[in-house]
Order: structure tokens, then C-alpha cells, then sequence
């Protein structure tokens, strides 16, 4: 396969204002008529060159230019490219073209779902429709017409306003679609289908009334007001805090049970993956709840970030994913708590978007190369994106930002543009010199902060050296030093926040700064203290970075009590509890355990007036997936082992209390997703998790009682998972039983059914997750499935995965070659687990390398594993 550099970008030699499409839609195929108005791009010297356009998988039936039918001479169908040899300036080409989207499994282009058509274009998605430039600095205005029977697709959609409708012969009918606004192709939409609308009203800041429309399957009609309620939020969210507001008339959104991603931003027709939507008390927890109200945001977000100002290649696509998460998450703390949502999102970063940097995929937040773009909507993208813009954001302050993200929609709408056309327009804004913050775009590698300290007492100066450092990745040694805001505070021994003087005569010294690194190293001191102070590092996670000091167990007690910074306070405790279980990996069963463990949960598990949302979060031990992420040689099972004992330790000596704290925090209102709530629950849910750990009976009667009397999906899960994960093997198999009972014709549900038990890691799973792979519910075509069963056993029941014998690796390995030929896309993102065999013991690392080779050489491999095995192995 060939690699595509971004070092060879050209501009389009040719470019398209219009786009007319005609679509036929029938059981056995669909025909698409595609007019294209063309012209030479005067900003290309590629001057009379053959007109080239993209394709996949189409079946062409005619091109004729300017309305003449072309010889066959005159054209060169490649497969993969149209190429029209000699054309004049300006011209139309028609091309028309037969696809089989029933039978279309990659879920790329034009496919079928549940009985409905629909599509997912980006990133290369079109060319399977028809022969396109598809590349994203080809904006055109599109007219769609789409024709179907009446009776099976009595909704047609499309990007834009309904312009025209109406019947055909034969029981069909049309609706065509024209959309105002020039947008690359992999922005455009179809949806065909027999679905309910749900509808709705957002006014504009500008009092611009604007038709909300959601279409859904029937049968989950009543799962829609959620992501209704999200969007109008997120729209009066943008106009409040970004100045953005909705440009067309209609806003559309479709939910679809087979999509590769979670969502896609379509031009005012949002698709969603069903799980990304649809939620209803009974049928979606907490955490869908929350994740449901940031996509539709995200998604939403993007029609300013992404496609009012799209990005001028692939190797771009950070420019709209970076910011659009970041606006996500911004939106997501004003809607609940800022400090749990910076500790998920540093989690998150931290667990795997660092294991990512530091695997072989590792690349940076723009890539100079790919072979296949589908590998890249990667958390690197996507995740560090967000914390690169947020970083300006720190160094800017928030009304630079905001001027800046001003003048960056002003200048740049309609415009495919890049990375550093958003860095620049920051500049601009606040006269910033924000050179080297982008080699942040440029080097991967997650950068390494070494902290040393010492206190002069006779001068009464606390000196803080920090030195930074970024590892070798692939393609990439002897990195610059980054520039990176350090945010940082100084305790005294009572916790008070001391203010930090960086001259002995400084007045009115703020107690948080943010410091701005610059150099390799850079010493810092703050005077006029007493004593020597603890520091709070790093505070807010102000940087994609690891930290590293020596901080003794006494001084993260001492914050994770005293700290005034909340993410700190939780960021103590994971450290300490990351020290622990560390000090436990590979030691004798009967190794004492630091007991002042024990007392500080003790405080977070009976102290109700602490912020009890912060304390659901810092009662979740370390997962073994960061704990791996953390080692040098992980040994799975060792690691599972000490994570265990510690639990079992905590849970034993707080047994009471655990029980004390559950039956506190019983719910007696109307199930609502509030923060409080969900604290609330997540609390209890540890609780019962933690006693069913220990094999403790009660525990065991409230987990029962609380899946039999559950008003709502995450305390019936909660009870649930914690008895699936129990060594009570009776009730375990007649929970799981009577859940599918109850849930069987929910395929959301039916997900959640699956992955509770693929991930479990109770000891032998394998025979039961490949059991799954032949349950009636298991469907290849269907990605959420394939997610829930072959994903969920990798990627989260982690002692399963990697059992000693190789067994874990031999599953993913043939289940991924099985997937290669149903859907690349997923197949490729199924491998990671094993591409990240260096990371392991050496008995691990030999057979998932194995297990990596055997997918390697099987044939007729997609490109997409292709690069992801290749770079693996290298
Ligand atoms: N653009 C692909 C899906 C998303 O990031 O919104
Ligand atoms: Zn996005």
C-alpha cells in the first residue's frame, strides 16, 4: 500500500462549485447520476492536466461531458480512479454509477442498517458512491435528489432544506435536498428509511426559529428527548460562550445501529451510531447519559469547528478534532462538574492516549504520513488535540482565547484550512508568539517533567527545578523542548495555600500560577516562606505530561486531604494508590499493606460533607490498564494480583462502612442525571462492587435486590456487573439470564449484555466470550457488537486477554482476521491490544507477537490492518 506524505500536498488541480446528485434507490442496488461543475483551481500550476477523480468499489455506467456521451476512449476507469484525459477550463461531467449498498459490510459510502439506507463519508467514504475529488479542500454546493419506494422509505434525507418532493411511478417517490453552504464531499448525507420524527424548536440569539428534527427506528421513539434536551443546550451553549450561531434552517439527527464511529457532523444531518443517542432511564446508565449529551454536542460543535471552517487535508484533521473536543469538554463541565470532568478526560489521556505515544502507532497531533486515514482518528487526534488548544487557552487566558477563536471563524469561513492557520489566528488575536508551542503539532511523544526541589531556610526560598524531556517515537529522536504551562501550587503544613512570591519583594502574589516552560530546564523560586512547603503539581493537568517527583506517601496523604485543588486532591490519591499496589506486583501474598491507606478511604467512604462526586471518582482505585501504561514490563496477572489484594484489603477493613455508605445513599427521588445523582449512585455501586469482592453475603442480598427492584439502567448494571464479576456463579448466570430475558429486543441493551461479560474477569471467560461469538444476539456486520464481545474481552477483562498460555492472543488474532474482510476499519482498531506487545514481559511479548504475525500473513489483507500490523512488527 502507499504511504501519503503531507510534504507532497499540492492544491486541487481542479475544483467543483456544484454538485448534483440523483439517487435511485432499490433492494438490489442503487444508481447515482452525478452532475459536477468543474473548473480549473488558478491557484494550481497543474494547468491542462487529466481530470482525476477518486473511486471505490463503483460499477460505471456512463461519463459524458458538457452532455456527450464519452468514448470509451476518452476515459480511463482505474477502480480506484476516474481519469478524464483532456477537458477544457470549465464543464460539466455527468458520471453514473451502480453500487450494492446491502452488501456493503465496510459501512463506508452509501450502506444499509436495519432495513434503512444511509451513509458515513468521512474520511474517504464518498468515492464509494461516486467518482469524486475526495479530499477535503474540494467544497462544492450540493442539490440531492434522492428516490425510493414510498412504502419502505417513506423518509428521505439529505444536507440542507427540502427544496422539492414528490411521487414517482411504481409506488416511489422523491425529495430533493439542497444544501447553501459549499462543503467537501466527506460532510455529505443520505438517509432513506422507515422512521419516526421526533421534533423540536431552538430560537437564535438572532431569533431565528430553527426546526430540530430527530428520525428514529419505531421502537425507540421514546428514547430521544435526552439528545433533544443536549442539543439545545449545546446550541445556546455556543452562542453563549463561542459567539456561534446554527446557520440553516433545519437541524437534523438519525440514529443507525451499524456505524463505524459514535456520530458523524454531516451538514445539518447529524448521524449517530444508536448507542451515541438513544437513552431512556430503563435502557441507558449515567455514564450513556453524559457520553449521549457530549456527542451531540461534539457533533454540533462541528458545524463551526469543521465544517463552516473545514480542514485542508487529512493531516488536518486535529484542526477540528482537537478543538471540537475541547469545546466538548468545556460544555461538558458547565453542564456538571469541571473537576470529574478533567479527572475522566486526564484518565483518559493518561491511561491511553499516553500507551498510544508510546506504542508504535505513536504519531503527532499532525501526522506527516499515513497509508490509511481511517487509522488516524486516533486519541492522539482527537484527545491530545484538546489538550494542545487547551494549552493555548492556559497560556492565552480565556477572552484572548475566545478573540482568538473569533477571529479564527472570521477569517478562515468556507475555508479548508490548517493547523497552523488556527495557531496563527491566535497569534494575531493576542500578540502571542506562540512559535514554538507548535512543535506540539510536530513531535509525538508524551513529554516528561522531572521535578526536583529544595528549601533554603536560611533565605527562606523553596527552589523547584523541572526539567523537561520527550522520548524517541517512531521516526522522531532529539525533540525541542516543548512550550508548556505548568500550573502549580504551594501548601504549608496545615494545607493552607501559601502565595508564591517569585521575588522577595513581589506584593499580592497570587497562591496559583502558571508557569510557562520553555527550556529544557528551568529553575524556579518562590520566597518568603517559613518552611519548607508541599507543591501541588501540575495542576488541572494544565499539560498532556507525565510529572515525575519523588513524593513520599506522607506528602500525597497530606494533599489528598488538603489540597485545595480538587483534580490534585484526586490525583494524590491515585499516586498513592498507584504506590501501593506497586510495591505489592510480584511480592509474597503476605506482604503487609501500607495501612494509612486504609484511613485515608476510610475518610472518603464516611465523610458525607466532602464534595461526594470528587469522592465517587477517588474511590476508583488505578485500572490495571493504567497500571500497565505505567510499568516497564507489565506482568498482567501479577498486576491483576496486587490491584486485587489491595481491593480485597480496603474492602475488608471497611466493610461496615461500605455497607453504611451504600444504604446512605439509597435513592428515594425521580431518577434524574444531576451530578449529585449520579454521584450518588456511582458510590453506592462501588460499594456493592467492593463488598461483592469480599464474597460478603449482605452484599450479595442488596446486589440481588437492587437488580430486581432497579428503576433505572445504571444501578440494575451496577448490580449487574457486580455480581458477574462475583464468585457467586449461580446468581451470576441467572442475572445475566433473566437481563437478556428483559432486554433481548433492545440491541443497546443487548451491548451492554455482551460487554459485562466479555469484560469479566473471572477467571475462564474465553470459552464463554467465544460462546458470545455464536449467541443469536452476536452479528459480524454490526461494529457495536463486534465491540461489546471481540473489543470488550481485549481491551477491559485484561487477566483473560493476556492468560499465560496465549490463548487471549490466538482469539483476537483470528477473530481480527474474520472481521478483515467484513470491516477493515473496525478489524484495524480491534488489533491494538496486541500491536502493544514491547510493552509486555518477555513470555507475554513472544506469543502476541506471534499472535500479531499470524494477522500479518494472512491474505488479502486490508490496507487498514496492513499499516497497523507492519508498523507493529517493525
Ligand atoms: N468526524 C468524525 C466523528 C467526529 O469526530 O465527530
Ligand atoms: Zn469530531
Amino acid at each position: 500500500p502507499q504511504t501519503i506524505y503531507l510534504s507532497e500536498y499540492r492544491v486541487p488541480a481542479y475544483l467543483v462549485d456544484n454538485v448534483d446528485l440523483r439517487f435511485e434507490l432499490f433492494e438490489d442496488g442503487a444508481r447515482v447520476h452525478s452532475t459536477l461543475a468543474i473548473r480549473r483551481n488558478p491557484e494550481s500550476d497543474a494547468g491542462a492536466a487529466p481530470l482525476e477523480l477518486d473511486g471505490d468499489s463503483l460499477v460505471l455506467e456512463s461519463v459524458a461531458l458538457n452532455g456527450e456521451v464519452l468514448a470509451d476512449d476518452a476515459f480511463e476507469d482505474r477502480g480506484d480512479r476516474l481519469i478524464v484525459n483532456s477537458v477544457p477550463e470549465q464543464f460539466k461531467l455527468s458520471v453514473v454509477t451502480w453500487i450494492e449498498p446491502q452488501n456493503n459490510t465496510r459501512l463506508e459510502g452509501l450502506y444499509k442498517s436495519s432495513g434503512m439506507f444511509c451513509t458515513q463519508c468521512e474520511a474517504e467514504g464518498f468515492r464509494c458512491i461516486t467518482f469524486f475529488p475526495d479530499r477535503p479542500d474540494v467544497m462544492a454546493r450540493f442539490r440531492t435528489r434522492v428516490e425510493a419506494d414510498k412504502t419502505a422509505y417513506p423518509v428521505l434525507l439529505s444536507n440542507g432544506n427540502p427544496v422539492e418532493s414528490g411521487d414517482l411511478d411504481n409506488d416511489r417517490h422523491f425529495v430533493t435536498w439542497e444544501d447553501p453552504f459549499p462543503k467537501p464531499c466527506y460532510l455529505f448525507a443520505l438517509v432513506a428509511g422507515d422512521l419516526v420524527e421526533k421534533r423540536d424548536t431552538f430560537t437564535t440569539c438572532s431569533g431565528r426559529d430553527i426546526d430540530l428534527r430527530m428520525y428514529v427506528e419505531p421502537r425507540n421513539a421514546d428514547k430521544c428527548a435526552h439528545a433533544m434536551d443536549s442539543l439545545k443546550r449545546s446550541m445556546r451553549w455556543d452562542e453563549d460562550v463561542y459567539g456561534r450561531e446554527y446557520d440553516l434552517d433545519i437541524f437534523m439527527i438519525v440514529a443507525v445501529d451499524d456505524f463505524n464511529m459514535g456520530a458523524m457532523e454531516n451538514k445539518g444531518l447529524n448521524i449517530f451510531n444508536s448507542s451515541c443517542v438513544l437513552a431512556s432511564k430503563e435502557t441507558a446508565t449515567d455514564v450513556a447519559f453524559q457520553r449521549i449529551e457530549a456527542i451531540v454536542a461534539h457533533e454540533y460543535f462541528h458545524n463551526w469547528s469543521g465544517n463552516r471552517v473545514t480542514c485542508r487535508d487529512w493531516f488536518q484533521l486535529s484542526l477540528k478534532e482537537g478543538f471540537t473536543v475541547l469545546r466538548d469538554a468545556q460544555f461538558s463541565a458547565d453542564m456538571g462538574s469541571d473537576t470529574v470532568k478533567r479527572i475522566e478526560d486526564a484518565t483518559l489521556m493518561r491511561t491511553a492516549q499516553f500507551a498510544e505515544d508510546a506504542g508504535p502507532m505513536s504519531h503527532p497531533v499532525r501526522p506527516s504520513s499515513y497509508i490509511e486515514i481511517s487509522n488516524f482518528y486516533t486519541l492522539t487526534i482527537y484527545e491530545k488535540g484538546a489538550e494542545v488548544v487547551r494549552m493555548i487557552r492556559t497560556l492565552l487566558g480565556e477572552d484572548l482565547f475566545r478573540k482568538g477563536s473569533d477571529l479564527y471563524f472570521e477569517r478562515h469561513d468556507g475555508q479548508a484550512v490548517t493547523t497552523d492557520d488556527f495557531v496563527k489566528a491566535m497569534e494575531d488575536a493576542s500578540g502571542r508568539d506562540l512559535s514554538q508551542f507548535r512543535l506540539w503539532y510536530e513531535q509525538a511523544g508524551t513529554p516528561v517533567l522531572d521535578v526536583a526541589d529544595e528549601f533554603d531556610a536560611e533565605r527562606g526560598v523553596y527552589r523547584l527545578t523541572v526539567r523537561q524531556s520527550i522520548p524517541d517515537t517512531p521516526g522522531q529522536t532529539d525533540k525541542q523542548p516543548q512550550h508548556t504551562p505548568f500550573a502549580l501550587g504551594l501548601l504549608d503544613e496545615h494545607g493552607k495555600a501559601l502565595p508564591l512570591r517569585l521575588s522577595a519583594n513581589e506584593q499580592d502574589a497570587p497562591v496559583e500560577r502558571v508557569l510557562e516552560l520553555t527550556d529544557e530546564s528551568h529553575v524556579f523560586e518562590f520566597h518568603g516562606l517559613a518552611q519548607k512547603p508541599t507543591p501541588s503539581l501540575l495542576r488541572h493537568f494544565s499539560a498532556p505530561v507525565r510529572v515525575h517527583y519523588p513524593w513520599t506517601r506522607e506528602q500525597l496523604l497530606f494533599l489528598m486531604s488538603h489540597d485545595p485543588d480538587g483534580f490534585n486532591r484526586w490525583d494524590a490519591g491515585q499516586r498513592l494508590a498507584v504506590d501501593v499496589i506497586q510495591s505489592l506486583v510480584g511480592e509474597p501474598k503476605d506482604t503487609p499493606l501500607d495501612s494509612r491507606l486504609v484511613t485515608a478511604y476510610r475518610h472518603l467512604v464516611t465523610d458525607s460533607s466532602l464534595d461526594q462526586a470528587l469522592v465517587a471518582k477517588m474511590l476508583q482505585l488505578p485500572s490495571e490498564a493504567y497500571l500497565i501504561e505505567l510499568a516497564r514490563e507489565a506482568d498482567v496477572p501479577a498486576i491483576h494480583a496486587a490491584r486485587e489484594r489491595v481491593l480485597k484489603h480496603l474492602a475488608i477493613a471497611l466493610r461496615d462502612d461500605l455497607v453504611a455508605c451504600y444504604r446512605r445513599n439509597a435513592s428515594g427521588e425521580d431518577y434524574a442525571v444531576t451530578p449529585e445523582q449520579v454521584a450518588r449512585r456511582s458510590l453506592r455501586n462501588t460499594a456493592l462492587a467492593w463488598l461483592l469482592v469480599i464474597n460478603d453475603e449482605e452484599g450479595r442480598e442488596l446486589a440481588l435486590r437492587q437488580y430486581r427492584e432497579a428503576d433505572n439502567m445504571t444501578d440494575r448494571m451496577g448490580a449487574l456487573r457486580a455480581l458477574v464479576n462475583s464468585d457467586y456463579e449461580s446468581d451470576r448466570e441467572q442475572v445475566l439470564d433473566d437481563f437478556y430475558q428483559r432486554f433481548q429486543t433492545d440491541p443497546q441493551v443487548v451491548e451492554q449484555w455482551l460487554s459485562v461479560q466479555a469484560s469479566s474477569p473471572v477467571a475462564g471467560q474465553l470459552p464463554k466470550v467465544r460462546a458470545l461469538l455464536e449467541h443469536e444476539a452476536f452479528d459480524w456486520r454490526n461494529p457495536n457488537k463486534v465491540r461489546s464481545v471481540i473489543g470488550a474481552f481485549a481491551g477491559q477483562n485484561l487477566p483473560g486477554f493476556h492468560a499465560v498460555d496465549g490463548s487471549g492472543y490466538d482469539f483476537l488474532a483470528e477473530q481480527v482476521c474474520r472481521l478483515d474482510d467484513i470491516n477493515p476499519q473496525i478489524a484495524a482498531r480491534l488489533v491494538t491490544p496486541l500491536t502493544r506487545w514491547k510493552k509486555f514481559a518477555p513470555a507475554y511479548r513472544s506469543q502476541m507477537k506471534s499472535a500479531l504475525e499470524q494477522v500479518r500473513d494472512k491474505s488479502g489483507l486490508s490496507k487498514d490492518v496492513y499499516e497497523v500490523v507492519h508498523k507493529s512488527l517493525a
